[in-house]
């Protein structure tokens, strides 16, 4: 299995859940701008969509976006999902969530110029996000336990941090929980990512 990743990029999320669910599994760099790997080939023939996440399934089978990705980790790591019957339904509540109302604003502040946009975006970020604090169950979102949809959320309020977005306390507290996992420093410190602060 092989994960294509872009440093502090979303597919960080898929990064920590496979690490943290004790994957076997490679890593290749993806310039974005470039649309190489860190091996040369051309990123669009290993995944024609152009964006990372990209993960090459054992089977060689390619599998894409990250609510799908982190949706297959769960599955196949019990650890990193709830017993719950309504479990994995309510983790895909969270991850599409995370997807659509947090990952699509930040695109935004990833771009120069139009301060316009990102205005209203950090303004709908820090409406989401305090919604998504009054969810926590307890130190993690959904409890005690860690799931696949805390690793996506850590990468948007690592996101937060680097932009200036305020988030609430429980978040910033959930994310230095997460910040303080093993398996999560070794996928930051693999990919070499160094945030603005
Ligand atoms: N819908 C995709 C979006 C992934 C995405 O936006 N990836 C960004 C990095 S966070 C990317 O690779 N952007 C480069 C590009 O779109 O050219 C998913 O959720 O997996």
């Amino acid at each position: 299995m092989k994960l294509f990743y872009a440093p502090g990029a979303c597919s960080l999320a898929d990064h920590i859940a496979l690490t943290e669910g004790s994957f076997l599994f490679e890593l290749e760099s993806v310039d974005l701008a470039l649309k190489r790997t860190a091996t040369g080939i051309d990123f669009h023939s290993v995944n024609p969509k152009g964006y990372v996440p990209a993960l090459i399934l054992d089977s060689g089978e390619l599998l894409t976006e990250n609510v799908a990705i982190l949706d297959w980790i769960a599955t196949q790591s019990p650890s990193l999902t709830l017993e719950d019957p309504m479990g994995r339904t309510r983790i895909l509540e969270a991850l599409a969530y995370i997807s659509d109302e947090l990952h699509s604003n930040f695109k935004p502040m990833f771009h120069a110029g139009d301060e316009e946009l990102k205005a209203s975006a950090r303004t709908t970020l820090v409406k989401r996000l305090d919604w998504m604090a009054g969810q926590m169950k307890g130190d993690f979102l959904f409890g005690a336990q860690v799931t696949v949809a805390d690793c996506f959320l850590l990468v948007m309020l690592l996101w937060a941090r680097d932009f200036a977005v305020p988030v609430k306390p429980g978040l910033i507290q959930l994310r230095d929980r997460m910040l303080d996992r093993p398996a999560v420093r070794a996928a930051i410190a693999t990919e070499e990512w160094r945030t603005g602060h």
